[in-house]
């Protein structure tokens, strides 16, 4: 159906595809995929009732406490009610405690941090939108890195430059399909997670670009504790690892390429430095144990033999390693990702067609997906005269610790004391590790302010609630550096309740703190939007495309932009003349050792890759009190914590709860059976799910997907049981390493029981109590 045969029909985007809403009667009935997307997301759907569900937040909000006593009653947050208040009166009291704030300690007391990936559309961003209003007012603490892959980000840079740039340039399915003879899978290449990509979606290309690669021969290999990371289509050969020891099986495939001379000598001659600093190590010089198959059997449960048949076959032709985000996600998450750069360089194939690396096939559409790189504009956020920041996954030990130490990335510095916490297109209580500590750091602050469509955790522990709108009551334009197609995002449907677009909310906080014609520079949504879509054309102009005005683009309503002109191979320039195009790295090329890292020191990220155990596995002396690894990863049927509330999501739940998977020998050795309810728990907290039994996850190993609305069973207590299932009260809240400092959220043991009797109802899609203004 066309834009032009149904005016009903309106364009947007969403960050797992580019739909078609349908509106009747100013309701939304509908979203139909774009016809041009070969695989469109299962998540889409779920938006059609969740757009105006009953845990839409509908007026502004302020907890009763803070009403009453003002900033002083932290305590009661998380557990009082709400008071809906008038937009005036709740901007007026807001922006009156930001000035206070601000005057009494400066704008170091605020954390504008405000992590999280928000909706799709350039202008309505809400990072953007948080970050440029309190840039307006003098600067905030903001934070450095992502979840998704901060001990990547710092790792990587000393390793071969830039890891934004590496990730940027990625080798496209295409040439996989038509070089690459094996592909080796750290994590899989899981689909469910090819859904999106951060800004929106316009072609699926992660199942297409496996199913093509499969069809002209590749083979495959899972290296994952599930084998579903892979789609059965490609008949991979399944290695399941114990979770966490990837880098103690990379190295035993390294001692295996070293020792039977199957290295490129000439390569690591030529384009890397410091295999001879990590060679001792690798055969046990220093330390005495030589990185073997054996030792390696050890700690995997792999047998040597497979790992020794698995690098043979490696050396044996074009061979691509892919490495998933996840594997950094866990303690020590710098080491196998350094590891699979140092095993590809001893493979000698990067630079070429189908062989070398890959970091994140998978874990977005974006990673391979042909597309000609392009800078398209973004809302200018401004300056930040504010020096402080915390690595993104620290915001807990900041709360707590005001004037603590850190070290990151060389560095040691102070955390600040914060007094006030604004989140805008963010879930703290989705996204961050051990929810029971953060229940009690989100305490610290004076006053936590929180722009939100839903009633979210992170909503519940706010004191001011602004409720916004959804990418469908806005207009916009979809246009990311990942992807082919744009979109002129259209309003689909009036604001819902009372919500207003975050640029609106903090339009009224910038006139209430005299600062709105620096915030708005005098346009509104449209006038911003017509500047931004001239500086597209400008920008596309320059690089020889050309875009439509801004009626045209709207009348066509989507667009197909950037196909690339030549395949995309990773570091071939590099690899063609190291002395011309020399990495952003102190040697300029591959560094297997880093003097710059050994000389920071640290015993848990020293100067070469190294097997250091995590806190928690299955090879831990903990494993005898909870002898279960749980993964954590990322939900098939929604983004994160995004649109739990939908009928999608809420169609995969097992009596209400989030389905954990489990080995039938697990199962069976606790009394469990499929559908049962079960309780999750170790020393850190507890939560309910509903159990599927399957032998697709390892034994030893169980899998609960992240972004089930955190439901306590008495909201705002601290070790509250989680009724509906959200990993996070389980998983730990360390730093990956002193370098990284990323989130360590896939190192996690516990043990599993079956929950008799009847279980407390989920309450988490139904609001908290809410009271009048008198
Ligand atoms: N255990 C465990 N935890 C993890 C992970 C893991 O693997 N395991 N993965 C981590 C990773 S990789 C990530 S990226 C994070 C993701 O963490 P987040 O990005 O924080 O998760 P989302 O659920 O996407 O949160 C976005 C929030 O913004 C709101 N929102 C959407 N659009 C708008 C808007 O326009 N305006 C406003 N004001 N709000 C809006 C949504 O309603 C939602 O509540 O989670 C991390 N947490
Ligand atoms: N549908 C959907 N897609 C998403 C997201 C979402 O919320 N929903 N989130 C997006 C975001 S923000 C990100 S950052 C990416 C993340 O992308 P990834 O980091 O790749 O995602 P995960 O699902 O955490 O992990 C992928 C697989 O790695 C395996 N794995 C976990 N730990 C280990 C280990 O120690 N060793 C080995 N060998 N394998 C392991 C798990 O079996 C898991 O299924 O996904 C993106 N895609
Ligand atoms: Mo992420």
């Amino acid at each position: 159906m066309s834009l032009k045969t149904d005016r009903r029909l309106i364009p947007t985007s969403m960050h797992w595809g580019t739909y078609f809403a349908e509106v009747e009667n100013g309701k939304l009935v509908a979203v139909h995929d774009y016809e041009k997307d070969p695989a469109p997301a299962i998540i889409g759907p779920g938006i059609v009732d969740a757009v105006d569900d009953a845990v839409r937040v509908r007026r502004p909000m302020i907890r009763k406490g803070w009403l009453e006593k003002g900033p002083t009653s932290r305590e009661g947050r998380g557990g009082e009610p709400f008071v809906a208040v008038p937009w005036d009166e709740a901007l007026d009291m807001a922006s009156a405690e930001l000035k206070r704030i601000r005057e009494q300690h400066g704008n170091k007391a605020i954390f504008g941090g405000s992590y999280g990936w928000s909706s799709s559309g350039r202008f309505h961003h809400a990072q953007s939108q948080v970050h440029r209003f309190l840039n307006c007012i003098g600067g905030y603490v903001r934070h450095v890195d992502t979840y998704s892959y901060a001990a990547g980000q710092v790792i990587i840079p000393h390793v071969v430059g830039p890891f934004a740039d590496l990730l940027n340039k990625h080798t496209t399915w295409p040439v996989i399909a038509e070089h690459s003879e094996l592909v080796v899978m750290f994590g899989g290449v899981p689909v469910k997670n090819g859904q999106v990509t951060s800004g929106g979606v316009g072609r699926h290309t992660v199942f297409e670009g496996l199913k093509t690669a499969y069809e002209m021969g590749v083979e495959f290999v899972n290296i994952s504790p599930i084998r579903n990371d892979i789609v059965d289509l490609v008949e991979a050969d399944w290695i399941a690892p114990r979770p966490n020891t990837d880098a103690a099986l990379m190295l035993a495939l390294a001692h295996v390429l070293y020792s039977e001379g199957l290295h490129n000598e000439d390569f690591l001659a030529e384009y890397t430095t410091g295999f001879e600093k990590f060679l001792p190590y690798l055969l046990g010089e220093k330390d005495g144990q030589p990185k073997t198959p054996e030792w390696a059997a050890a700690i995997t449960e792999v047998p040597a033999e497979e790992i020794r048949m698995l690098a043979r076959r490696m050396a044996n032709g074009r061979t691509m390693i892919m490495t998933a985000w996840s594997i950094q996600r866990g303690d020590h998450g710098e080491q196998p990702f350094w590891l699979t750069v140092l095993l590809a360089a001893m493979l000698g194939q990067i630079g070429l067609p189908g062989g070398g690396f890959g970091l994140g096939y998978g874990s977005e559409n974006g990673i391979g997906n042909p597309v000609e790189l392009f800078k398209w504009p973004a809302l200018p956020q401004g300056r930040n005269p504010v020096e402080d920041f915390i690595p993104v996954a620290r915001i807990s030990d900041m709360l707590l610790n005001p004037g603590g130490s850190f070290v990151y990335d060389g560095q040691t510095r102070t955390y600040p004391d914060i007094k006030a916490v604004y989140w805008a297109g963010g879930n703290p209580f989705h996204h961050h590790q051990d929810l029971n500590r953060l229940v009690k750091a989100i305490r610290q602050p004076d006053t936590v302010f929180v722009n939100e469509i839903w009633w979210t955790a992170m909503a519940r522990h706010a004191d001011f609630v602004f409720p916004t709108t959804t990418a469908l009551e806005r207009n916009d334009l979809s246009m990311t550096h990942w992807e082919q197609t744009i979109v002129a995002m259209q309003k689909a449907i009036e604001p819902v309740g009372e919500s207003r677009h975050d640029y609106d909310v903090f339009t009224g906080l910038a006139e209430r703190l005299g600062v709105a014609d620096a915030f708005t520079e005098g346009r509104d949504e449209e006038g911003w939007l017509r500047h931004l879509w001239d500086q597209a054309r400008q920008r596309a102009a320059e690089a020889e495309f050309e875009l439509p005005d801004l009626e045209i683009f709207r009348e066509i309503g989507t667009m197909e932009v950037l196909k690339p002109k030549k395949p995309m191979v990773l570091l071939a320039a590099f690899r063609e003349d190291p002395e011309a195009n020399p990495l952003q790295t102190p040697s300029g090329k591959i560094e297997l050792y880093s003097e710059t890292i050994e000389s920071f020191g640290y015993a848990d990220c020293p100067g070469h890759p190294m097997w250091i155990e995590p806190y928690e596995w299955l090879g831990a002396p903990v494993a005898e009190t909870y002898p279960l690894h749980l993964i954590s990863n990322q939900p098939k049927t929604r983004l994160h914590s995004q649109l739990d509330s939908g009928a999608i999501s809420r169609g995969s739940k097992i009596k209400d709860r989030e389905p954990m998977s489990m080995n039938p020998v697990d199962a069976a050795a606790r009394g469990i059976g499929n559908g049962d309810v079960v309780r999750i728990y170790n020393d850190r907290g507890a939560c309910l799910a509903g159990v599927i039994v399957t032998d697709a996850v390892r034994p030893g190993v169980v899998q609960l997907s992240t972004g089930a609305w955190y439901d306590p069973e008495e909201p705002g207590v601290i070790g509250s049981l989680c009724k509906h299932g959200n990993p996070n009260v389980l998983t730990r809240d360390k730093g990956t390493s002193s370098l990284g400092q990323g989130p360590s959220a896939h190192s996690v043991l516990v043990e599993v029981e079956k929950y008799h009797g009847t279980p407390p109802p989920v309450t988490s899609f139904v609001p908290p109590p809410i009271e009048q203004k008198a």
